[in-house]
């Protein structure tokens, strides 16, 4: 039988060994969906409860897996819908193609119903290449070229198919003439290194400095081992942004955790105090965590030159892929003798988590938040898929949690939008059925849309090899990461109207549809429940009852954030006294574990 276009668009994808879509039906893309039934199962089509979601399952595939997400949605409303996702890819740096339906050629122009100028919508999401395809000779070179642009400069890409054009004859060769384009399959990588001139000049600076802070992001996966190498030899101390969370361990003593408003003290210190910054893989963006200009000399590794000196001013940019780079650095990197400086940072550390443990054991009503990822810590399976949506649970995935070698985690970090936790640990199940995946989600994200996609779970999970996917939902019936916003650095009491959520009982949800759910509203409780979710053969919902009132305290308060939080409480805050008994307590416990302190060198 001759192919249609939407057939061939299927063949094509598969040729660029594409394995799963995520996406929603319409009349605008009907065409697709009937040649995917028409396919063979080598490509899995997943069904989410909303578009959006199926952006966010392509950006978390991609974001596990390394692979391109692709991602389908209807003409109008659908394609309007997965906005959100694809912008959460583009802001990590996460290849995503997304194909979206189109009303019929002839209507185009004709204010026709559903009708919306999607290469337009799509101009800034995926600006790189996003085209209408209008003739059947085109399709093959778009396909190429949307999963190539998309794979080699990490961002996302989108091509619009007008629905009469997906039930045309497919032109799989285009003619040999003027005017016709010749395009073709596959995407390899490339040894990038930097010039031995910029490598030299680094390794000057490096082997100079006598305190020695490194900084890891998202594009320093995969290179642990160097990473280490570079650490000893350097006798540094090694920092992670948030969607570096997993790049190392956090069993390596001079592993300082998180940084910025959500991450720790040590890693407070180790850049106030450094004289030399070597940043690897990150565009991490609050300058006031880094070194002041002038502080320290900087090194940066990116393999994205548009990246680089971005957030210091680097005296020397080094364009490279990580592991490579490092690799030609290391042999060319002394040991350095004097340790004082990586020991002091490594007692930092070790104090630090104590404080940790004390913070999370603390008080509270009923639960501490902080608790829930502290008890997970020693109880994650070996390879989970981590992942956090964007709240409060944010501030504890990135201090309190301890990563092993091996797990895997991620967030919305760029865009940092809600409701993207759930759909991330849907996409993980699906890159890899073998592991445990879990999301750590608010209950303002949950009602926002991860309930629904509850439902998503519901519908796969008896497909998985290993069927455990947990949910964790803080819930604290507070939109409570912006209500702290507010009062610290607004200075504004809580604004009910606007930051309290109704009461929902996850756990009752999820026995609803079919999954485990597990209510818990003693602390003494914490530990069991995960042990119980973790045993379970089956998804489960851990539906934590959290205080509100806990602070998620940043690893530095300025005189301004003290003032406004301050003026918060005597404005008429309704949570003021509950707030102001848990932030002192909280607060004492940083005193009795005394950090952190500036030292002299
Ligand atoms: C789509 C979207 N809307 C709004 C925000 C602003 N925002 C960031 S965190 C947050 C609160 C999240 O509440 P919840 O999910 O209940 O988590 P909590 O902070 O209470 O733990 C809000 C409203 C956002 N980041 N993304
Ligand atoms: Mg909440």
């Amino acid at each position: 039988m001759t192919q249609q276009v939407s057939d061939f668009i299927i063949t094509r994808l598969k040729q660029w060994k594409v394995s799963h879509i995520f996406g929603y039906s319409g009349d605008g893309n009907n065409g697709l969906m009937g040649a995917l039934n028409r396919a063979d199962d080598s490509i899995t089509f997943v069904q989410p409860r909303h578009e959006e979601m199926a952006a966010f399952m392509a950006c978390g595939y991609a974001k596990y897996t390394g692979e391109v997400g692709v991602c389908m949605a209807t003409s109008g409303p659908g394609a309007i819908h997965l906005l959100n996702g694809l912008y959460d890819a583009k802001k990590d740096h996460v290849p995503v193609v997304a194909i979206v339906g189109q009303q019929a050629r002839t209507a185009l122009g004709g204010e026709y119903q559903q009708e919306v100028d999607l290469v337009s919508l799509f101009k800034d999401v995926a600006g790189e290449f996003v085209h209408l395809a209008t003739s059947p000779g085109q399709v093959r070179h778009l396909i190429d070229r949307a999963m190539r642009i998309a794979a080699g400069e990490r961002t996302v890409t989108a091509i619009v198919v007008p629905n009469d054009l997906q039930s045309q004859k497919a032109v799989e060769t285009p003619a040999h003439a003027h005017g016709t384009v010749h395009s073709g399959v596959g995407h390899t990588s490339a040894n990038v290194v930097p010039d031995e001139q910029s490598l030299a000049h680094a390794v000057d600076i490096l082997n100079a400095g006598k305190r020695v802070a490194i900084l890891v992001g998202a594009g320093a996966r995969g290179a642990e081992r160097e990473l280490e190498e570079v650490a000893n030899r350097l006798g540094a101390g090694v920092a992670k942004a948030l969607l570096g969370r997993d790049v190392l361990p956090d069993d390596l003593p001079y592993v300082t955790g998180s940084i910025g408003l959500l991450g720790t003290n040590p890693s407070w210190t180790l850049m106030a105090e450094c004289d030399t910054l070597l940043m690897i893989g990150s565009s991490f963006p609050y300058s006031e965590f880094l070194p002041k200009e002038g502080q320290a000399s900087g090194v940066q590794i990116d393999i994205e030159p548009r990246m680089l000196s971005m957030r210091y001013p680097m005296d020397v940019n080094l364009i490279g892929d990580t592991r490579l780079t490092l690799q030609a650095l290391i042999p060319l990197l002394k040991h350095k003798s004097d340790r004082d400086w990586q020991q002091a940072i490594e007692k930092d550390v070790a104090e630090w988590w104590d404080l940790l443990r004390e913070r999370a054991m603390g008080e509270a009503n009923p639960i501490n938040p902080q608790r829930v990822f502290w008890e997970a810590s020693q109880r994650l399976p070996d390879r989970c898929l981590l992942s956090c949506d964007s709240g409060s649970a944010t501030n504890w995935y990135a201090r309190d949690l301890k990563f092993r070698s091996g797990m895997r985690g991620s967030v919305s970090g760029g865009l940092a939008t809600m409701g993207n936790a759930v759909p991330y640990a849907i996409a993980a199940k699906f890159a890899y059925p073998e592991r445990v995946s879990i999301a750590f989600v608010g209950d303002g994200a949950m009602q926002m849309s991860g309930n629904a996609e509850l439902l998503t779970i519901r519908k796969y999970w008896s497909t998985w090899q290993d069927p455990r996917l947990i949910v964790i939902v803080l819930n604290n019936r507070d939109l409570n990461q912006v209500t702290w916003e507010m009062r610290v650095q607004d200075g504004d009491p809580k604004y009910e109207a606007s930051q309290d959520l109704p009461a929902f009982s996850y756990a009752q949800y999820a026995e609803l549809i079919g999954l485990k759910g597990i209510e818990v509203t003693d602390p003494e409780q914490i530990g069991s429940a995960w042990d119980k979710a973790i045993a379970n053969n089956c998804p489960t919902v851990l539906d934590f009852h959290t205080d509100p009132d806990i602070p998620p305290i940043p690893p530095h308060i300025s005189k301004q954030q003290a003032k406004a939080y301050m003026s918060a409480m005597l404005h008429g805050d309704p949570d003021a006294l509950e707030t102001i008994k848990a932030s002192l307590r909280q607060f004492s416990k940083s005193f009795i574990a005394k950090a952190p302190r500036p030292r002299r060198h």
